[in-house]
């Protein structure tokens, strides 16, 4: 049986259980799977995060809609029909209420995700790339950095989308007070990239240390979520150069095609991956399992701190 949060938002059985009980959960968004990776590539990461999760012996909670219906924690054949579907919207704070409305199907965003696992007490979530500020926008500006600033949750991600105006971005998570750091590394990675020093970041260097300071941040009352940027896997990052010029020319065709608004980050993911000729696919899917990984170390710290001291989410 599914908790009901509220009549339209399920818990599963499983991150029920798991909650309740103190356990390690960690959150996924679906945007990802929806929005992010063709099928049937985007069905078999989301698979390959959980699994990640449960050898850690982590619950695993991916997020999304469906039928009018907020689930936290998807059962295989649920995971399995959003995957599969040609009908999903993409879903960040914005859209939810609407979205529930019209009982549509959809993955959320790292914004709505994030929404979703603070109401529902879960403390890690695993993305790829945060949104952010858009290069020369105007007040193109994602959600998700708002939400950072107002939900308590670690959020792990490789950076931000790589189309985007990375110091902006940076500014304006300062500006909303948001933590960041950088994992083992005091460059912020680029998401396809390691990043070359252009921006620094503080560096942690355990998951016992991420665990200690999102403690501090709950302990003070701030209410920001502590986000930590994990750089590609050595082997899978692409030099910053080549991605440079792949972006600039899906840029480019996307205003040719008078691409704007949600439908840009779809439309230039899918463009960059043709153009770099399936490497970029690649490393997206390393990052993301690489983030998962890291994830359930974070949430496995997390949990056995709170079950030192009692943690207030
Ligand atoms: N990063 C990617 N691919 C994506 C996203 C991020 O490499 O599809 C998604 C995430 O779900 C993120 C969202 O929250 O894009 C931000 O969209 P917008 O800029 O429209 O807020
Ligand atoms: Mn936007």
């Amino acid at each position: 049986m599914k908790r009901n949060i509220s009549q339209n938002i399920l818990i599963s059985p499983q991150v029920d259980q798991a909650l309740k009980s103190g356990l390690p959960v960690v959150a996924f968004e679906s945007t990802v799977v929806t929005h992010g990776l063709p099928f049937p590539t985007n069905l078999e990461l989301a698979k390959e995060m959980e699994e990640i999760a449960r050898n850690a012996k982590v619950t695993p909670a991916t997020i999304a809609l469906m039928r009018g219906k907020v689930l936290i924690g998807l059962q295989d054949s649920e995971m399995s029909d959003l995957a599969k579907s040609t009908n999903n919207h993409k879903i960040s704070t914005k859209d939810i209420a609407f979205a529930l409305h019209k009982n549509w199907n959809g993955g959320t965003t790292v914004a709505a995700t994030l929404f979703f696992a603070h109401l529902a007490g879960i403390s890690v979530f695993a993305t790829g790339g945060i949104g952010g500020v858009h290069r020369n926008s105007n007040f193109d500006i994602s959600n998700d950095l708002y939400e950072l600033s107002k939900r308590r949750v670690v959020v792990i991600c490789s950076g931000v989308k790589s189309i985007l105006d990375i110091s902006s971005t940076l500014e304006y998570l300062e500006t909303m007070g948001v933590p960041l750091f950088g994992y083992q590394t005091n460059r912020f990675p680029e998401f396809y990239s390691k990043g070359n020093g252009e921006h620094v970041v503080e560096q942690i260097d355990t998951t016992n240390a991420i665990a200690q300071i999102y403690n501090q941040q709950c302990e003070l009352g701030l209410p920001e979520a502590l986000l930590v940027a994990n750089p590609v896997p050595d082997e899978y990052a692409i030099e910053k150069e080549t991605m440079e010029a792949n972006i600039e020319a899906a840029l480019l065709a996307a205003s040719i095609s008078g691409i704007h608004g949600p439908e840009t980050t779809p439309f230039i993911l899918s463009k960059v991956a043709e153009l770099s000729g399936g490497r970029a696919l690649q490393a997206n899917l390393a990052l993301l399992r690489n983030n998962a990984q890291l994830a359930c170390e974070v949430a496995i710290e997390i949990s056995q701190l709170k079950s030192r001291r009692k943690l207030i989410i």
